[in-house]
């Protein structure tokens, strides 16, 4: 049996819905479960394309992420551990929607426009999520990268940001670290160690008191993989870190009233999380690629330092090692339109800071052009990008003995430490909240004194479901809507009313929903300027169910 004759077969096994037809999303596709087995299947012989083409292991996650337990999803990870290559998105969306008997027809178009190489051995990584769904779907990649003659490695129950750094070990050889589980808990907890080993002594006992007196980080597991991933990385971190897990996976459902996106959206703490005052807590998403940070004060308000709040510790700690340690080399912030206004306006005094649309995988490739990118999504989702030559200029200088600076090698030491604390495959709840643990013992700051760095502007999401989100299109990082007709002159009408103001309407790509951002001057104004932009997006692009109502 040729192998095209059995990828016929065994696509039978995995049919395609007639007629369905489902969008590569902001980050794959994501969908209920239900309908994507047949997307399984087919991503796995995508991926086994990818990997002849490429020479290299790519990877394989199914996951959701943020989404609710019933949805499923599946993110294709490139040679480097980053998203597939945009041009790619095509290939996928032409394998995901061709019937049945076409399949054949489209898998070959893709092997000639790309000139593949069928002698070429492939190799897949394959990841899932703890959802119920993602045991059978990862199933069907396998099936999918086998019936084209690949290698399948499957990690079982991993974070996506895991899997991301396994294939990008894998591709440098080893260089990147080992493409094992130990190999990763080993790399990120040594360099967090050494980070926090050049935390001076009268800072190092502040921030013990501090560890004693609020006893530990707190850590919302959003009842997903990163709970578990964490415990087992537990033992690594060698009681540098005193971790109190809640939403673990024990009881309770997965993202629901509690994970990172909840907390963002909703500004609210997570259920299940027991929270004295001032102590520091923070929040992962379904598969920890996102993490936000949060306090109660004592008065019980309840304060977020969202991604744009650790964009800003990071980078501005990373400004000053580099002054301290005398390096040239440029640090820059990539934000989107979700970006805090105040945020923006900070970073501009201190760092560059440049702007893309929504998707890691715009970020990711706008951070490539600067020695040193930091990027972050305001709900969590980011990491931090050094280029290869700033790496070069930073190990030089931290293996140099001959510096009699002890501030200036210090600092050396510490952003060498930063390099492997840090996921640069993808952002990694995991491996940013070390980073940001790491930062604040050795500036010795408070979860209070962080946040204070700047005030947010008050600021509101919702969403509207409306018939076919494909009606709204943008332009200019998703900030200005195209069509329909009308909507982007409401939404500047309504703007004009509220003092330090703005609002963008973009359609998600991983939920069928419309997303409406506002910000202003009060929380009142705020509310009021969402609730007027969600009813001209419900009149004017096709709102569906009941006219939307004010959150209060
Ligand atoms: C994915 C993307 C993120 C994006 C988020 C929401 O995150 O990787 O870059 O911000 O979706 O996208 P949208 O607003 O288009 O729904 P995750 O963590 O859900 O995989």
């Amino acid at each position: 049996m040729t192998q095209f004759e059995k990828v016929f077969r065994n696509s039978a096994l995995h049919p395609k819905p007639v007629g369905l037809v489902l969008q590569y999303g902001t980050a794959g596709f994501r969908t209920n479960a239900k309908e994507l087995d047949h997307i399984m299947f087919r991503m796995g012989l995508l991926a086994v394309l990818r990997s002849k083409k490429t020479k290299a292991t790519i990877g394989v996650m199914v996951t959701a992420s943020h989404n609710p337990e019933e949805d499923n999803g599946v993110k294709l990870v490139d040679p480097m551990g980053e998203m597939v290559t945009p041009s790619w998105e095509e290939y996928s969306m032409q394998l995901a929607n061709a019937e049945q008997d076409v399949l054949l027809t489209a898998l070959k178009d893709v092997i000639e426009k790309e000139a593949i190489s069928m002698d070429q051995d492939a190799n897949i990584f394959i990841g899932k999520d703890t959802r119920p769904s993602s045991e059978k779907l990862s199933q069907a990649v396998s099936d999918g990268v086998m019936s084209l003659g690949g290698h399948v490695h499957d990690y079982g129950v991993v974070t996506t940001p895991q899997l991301h750094f396994m294939v990008r070990c894998q591709n440098t050889q080893g260089c990147y670290g080992s493409p094992t589980m130990e190999g990763y808990y080993r790399k990120l907890s040594q360099a967090f160690v050494q980070l926090t080993k050049h935390v001076r002594q009268s800072t190092f006992h502040q921030w013990v008191h501090r560890l004693t007196s609020s006893k530990h980080l707190l850590v919302d597991g959003a009842n997903g993989v990163g709970a578990l991933r964490l415990r087992d990385m537990e033992r690594f971190l060698q009681n540098q870190l005193q971790i109190s897990l809640f939403n673990d996976c024990r009881e309770g459902k997965l993202n629901f009233q509690c994970g990172a996106d909840y907390v963002k959206v909703q500004q609210k703490p997570p259920q299940g999380v027991e929270m004295s005052v001032g102590e520091r807590c923070c929040s992962f998403d379904g598969d920890a690629d996102r993490i936000v940070y949060y306090y109660k004060d004592s008065d019980g308000c309840f304060h977020l330092q969202d991604g744009d709040k650790i964009a800003t510790l990071i980078g501005t700690f990373l400004k000053d090692m580099l002054t301290q340690a005398g390096l040239d080399l440029q640090v820059a912030v990539v934000q989107t339109a979700y970006a805090n206004g105040s945020s923006t306006r900070y970073l501009e005094d201190v760092l560059k800071v440049s702007w893309c649309t929504t998707g890691v995988k715009h970020l990711h490739h706008a951070a490539q052009e600067f020695d040193i990118g930091v990027y972050f999504e305001a709900n969590g989702h980011g990491t931090v990008l050094f280029s290869n030559a700033a790496v070069h200029k930073i190990e030089k200088l931290a293996q140099d003995s001959s510096i009699k600076n002890e501030k200036k090698r210090t600092a050396a030491q510490l952003l060498h430490s930063t390099i492997n604390v840090i996921n640069q495959a993808v952002g990694d709840a995991i491996s940013d909240m070390l980073l940001v643990e790491g930062v604040l013992a050795v500036q010795g700051l408070s979860v209070q004194q962080w946040d204070a760095i700047y005030s947010d502007l008050p600021n509101r999401q919702r969403k509207i479901k409306v018939a076919d989100r494909r009606v709204i299109t943008t332009t200019d990082a998703e900030r200005r809507v195209v069509t329909p007709p009308g909507l982007q002159e409401a939404v500047d009408m309504l703007v004009k009313k509220y003092p330090q103001s703005r609002a963008f309407v973009r359609p998600s790509g991983t939920e069928d929903i419309i997303r409406v951002y506002a910000e202003a001057d009060t929380q009142e104004n705020t509310d009021a300027l969402a609730q007027e932009v969600c009813l001209a997006v419900y009149r004017l692009a096709g709102g569906v169910g009941e006219e939307p109502k004010p959150l209060h």
